[in-house]
């Protein structure tokens, strides 16, 4: 399904950029010894196969586009005037050469935007950071733009007196920022029999990370007097039309883990993720960081709301159903290459992606090229923080034969991301939520990329 689309991230887009004298020298004055050896290495022979364009072969180090390098044949960009500082009141756009990264929705997912999902484009995102205006959503009965001024947070239940707080009172509150990713726990869950979507947007693109801004749940408990001791949960609920409720555990808000948030990457929250205020619950599954966060109550049981007890629940192979499984274990999916891109030729790739764990640090990744074969340890980029996304690289040689790429994380409870054998061997193929199986990737002879499964 909607494989006709322009498929963002896609490497045929800029060939030149890709495989520029620049950014070759940029990658090897980077890299660390042997690193180097083997990007030049692999170069050399990708170009001994005579099949990458002249520009390659070249010594000239001026740029050729335009063919002399003489100062009046530079593009406009270099001679004339560029434009002005941006107007008052404008809010900055990437370049329109960039117009394909968008969020997307999966055509046919549901019947109304209000109730649906749009994805995270993963497959052109770098670092471990999803911009604002990519953050995937999923509403349940549609999105708003609340008046902050007119918001209002109430902490009620097992407290020593009612506590209505505004916008302004919770942002004088001591702030914490913290970068965390949120997973809809029905991420990947079209994939659970079989192969379902063709791109890393659809496949796992209802996750995104973000360093969100806020003040820990337990100050505002503190300062209703929440009975902390006899209190086990709280119940969070939203504030539009979707009654959203969720029992979150005492324990995890006890940690300081638990925050009330307004900001996301350095502004306030983007409307679509719960501005003003929202509930952020670190590798807990996305549907209990409540948006348009109106109401704590303090309780000595699990509410069982309608978001707990039939929705968001576990069928298992016997027919029964799991409750509160809310952690996100731990998953990992290459990005590039991954479905829907196609490799330009042979020769030299950075394989990169996205690995997570809701217990904690991702530990380790490993990168198959051959189907799970063999496995090699993949380069974690630095941050590598707890409940967030990690980034990791591996340098790969593509012989131009087909192959299947596959990425299986570790995190730091020693918990290994399962294959999909593993996975249905306990949880059967029925189930919506939670699929965290090592995700596979064809690389076709013709450079195509296709969404696989392997038992
Ligand atoms: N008030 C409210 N909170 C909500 C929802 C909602 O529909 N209403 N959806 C939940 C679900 S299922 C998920 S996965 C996340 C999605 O957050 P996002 O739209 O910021 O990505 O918000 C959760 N919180
Ligand atoms: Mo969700």
């Amino acid at each position: 399904m909607n494989q006709e689309r322009p498929v963002s991230g896609s490497l045929r887009k800029a060939p030149e950029s890709f495989l520029s004298r620049d950014g070759i020298q940029k990658v090897v004055s980077e890299a660390k010894n042997g690193r180097r050896d083997f990007i030049r290495n692999a170069f050399a022979a990708a170009a001994a196969g005579a099949s990458l364009p002249a520009a390659m072969a070249q010594s000239n180090p001026v740029p050729t586009e335009g063919g002399d390098p003489n100062i009046l044949n530079l593009p406009e960009h270099s001679k004339a005037l560029g434009q002005g500082v941006a107007p008052d009141g404008s809010y900055g756009k990437p370049s329109k050469f960039e117009a394909d990264v968008q969020r997307r929705q999966s055509p046919g997912l549901t019947q109304t935007t209000q109730a649906s999902v749009s994805f995270a484009p993963l497959q052109s995102l770098f670092g471990i950071v999803t911009p604002s205006g990519l953050h995937f959503e999923r509403h349940h009965q549609g999105w708003w733009d609340i008046d902050p001024s007119k918001h209002r947070l109430m902490i009620n239940g097992m407290v020593k007196a009612s506590k209505v707080f505004t916008l302004d009172e919770i942002m004088r509150l001591p702030a914490v920022s913290r970068f965390h990713f949120i997973e809809c726990g029905a991420n990947t869950a079209v994939e659970w029999g079989n192969v379902a979507v063709p791109t890393a947007q659809y496949t796992h693109g209802m996750i995104s990370c973000s360093e969100f801004t806020g003040v820990p749940l337990i100050t505002l408990l503190e300062l209703a007097g929440a009975d902390l001791k006899k209190g086990k949960f709280v119940l969070a609920e939203g504030a539009d039309g979707s009654s959203m409720t969720r029992t979150i555990p005492m324990s995890l808000i006890l940690s300081g883990e638990v925050f009330v948030a307004y900001g996301q990457n350095g502004e306030m929250l983007r409307p679509e993720q719960g501005y003003p205020l929202r509930l952020i619950v670190p590798g807990v599954q996305g549907v209990s960081w409540v948006k348009y966060l109106r109401r704590i109550e303090v309780g000595d049981m699990p509410y069982a709301t309608k978001d707990e007890a039939v929705h968001y629940i576990d069928l298992q192979p016997d027919g029964l159903e799991r409750q509160y499984t809310s952690i996100q274990e731990c998953k990992s999916v290459v990005t590039t290459p991954s479905g829907g891109q196609v490799l330009l030729d042979k020769g030299f790739y950075n394989i990169t992606g996205l690995a997570w764990s809701g217990r904690g640090k991702v530990k380790k990744v490993d990168v198959s090229v051959d189907g799970g074969r063999n496995w090699r340890t993949a380069r974690l980029e630095t941050p590598v923080l707890s409940k967030a996304l990690t980034r990791f690289n591996l340098d790969w040689v593509w012989d131009g034969k087909p192959t299947i790429i596959q990425s299986r994380a570790m995190d730091e409870t020693g918990f290994v991301q399962p294959t999909y054998k593993q996975l249905r061997a306990v949880r059967g193929t029925r189930s919506i939520y939670h699929n965290n199986a090592i995700q596979s990737w064809l690389v076709q002879e013709n450079g195509e990329v296709k969404n696989v499964q392997v038992a």
